[in-house]
């Protein structure tokens, strides 16, 4: 694990553009579309507009924040860095209060990465991400990488694999999605992004209805490239290199950038890069 200044490393590419965009005139609303257009996710767009141009002067309004929800959380109140799941013994690399985000080592083995490998592999098509306005699918340029789903439960290795979830996150099977597999070749990448839903956008009422808000991920390397591929928080500094059977967590008990959780994925220099997503939802998801 290695840990840097990402604001410093990637951000001001993008602040320079806004900032050029703003003085050759063009307006803020547009400005926003156009990096919409081009693959950024709407809230983050949002989030570097307003930390980059002058805001105009308006009357305070309360905070907007929706209040906390619980999330799913490991039990890591003993002092060993070793937790006991029923079927395999983890351990527990680093763990950070906000955003938060904890990493554990060997969370699968090399055979069940490689096993999942090979069940997805034939089955990856172009990813996809939901449609802001309809709530749908759609290719989207800040995510270059193939990608499937597992139904729940589809296969005994699945079942497995999410029962262990369950136990080291204190979270009902239910209420997971059905596992994401992500294959990046070189030069893919994830951009930025937060993984709730975003309350301001008019696809996110029907997205929620099918098991409530996301309030956390966990996400399994599967290899690790030759070059690149990290997961990266620009916000809080943090940059996690990908090593097979680590698994990422981090949670988020509201849909809002102070949770700390905006992430993406560095582009892969080298090789491929493989991981499995497990989002985890507020109540049962259908
Ligand atoms: O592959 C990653 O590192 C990555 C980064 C950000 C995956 C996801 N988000 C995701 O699956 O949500
Ligand atoms: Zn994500």
């Amino acid at each position: 694990m290695q840990i840097r200044s990402l604001n410093q490393a990637v951000m001001p590419e993008l602040r320079e553009w806004i900032v050029a965009q703003a003085r050759a005139g063009v307006l803020p609303a547009d400005i926003l579309e156009a990096m919409q257009a081009s693959g950024w996710d709407a809230a983050v767009a949002r989030t570097a507009l307003a930390q980059t141009l002058p805001q105009p002067a308006r009357a305070a309004t309360p905070p907007t924040a929706p209040g906390s929800v619980p999330v799913p959380e490991p039990d890591l109140r003993g002092a060993s860095p070793v937790l006991h799941l029923p079927d395999r013994e983890v351990q527990v690399l680093f763990r950070l209060q906000r955003p938060r985000a904890v990493l554990f080592g060997g969370f699968l083995s090399h055979d069940e990465c490689n096993a999942l490998m090979a069940l997805a592999r034939p089955r990856l098509e172009r990813s996809q991400t939901v449609d802001r306005q309809s709530g749908g699918a759609e290719v989207n340029a800040a995510r270059t990488s193939d990608g499937m789903f597992f139904a729940r439960g589809e296969a005994p290795l699945i079942q497995r694999i999410e029962q262990r979830i369950a136990a080291l996150l204190r979270w009902p099977v239910e209420q997971g999605e059905g596992l994401q597999i992500l294959r990046y070749r070189a030069g893919a990448q994830y951009r930025p992004h937060f993984d709730y839903f975003d309350p301001a956008q008019p696809g996110t009422p029907a997205v929620l209805r099918r098991g409530g808000q996301r309030v956390g991920t966990l996400l399994m390397y599967l290899n690790a490239p030759e070059g690149g591929g990290a997961t990266v928080f620009p916000d809080a500094g943090l940059e996690v290199a990908p090593a097979k059977g680590h698994a990422l967590f981090f949670s988020y008990d509201r849909p809002d950038p102070s949770t700390g959780t905006l992430h993406g994925g560095a582009p892969v220099s080298a090789g491929e890069k493989w991981v499995a997503t497990k989002w985890l939802r507020e109540r049962v998801f259908v």
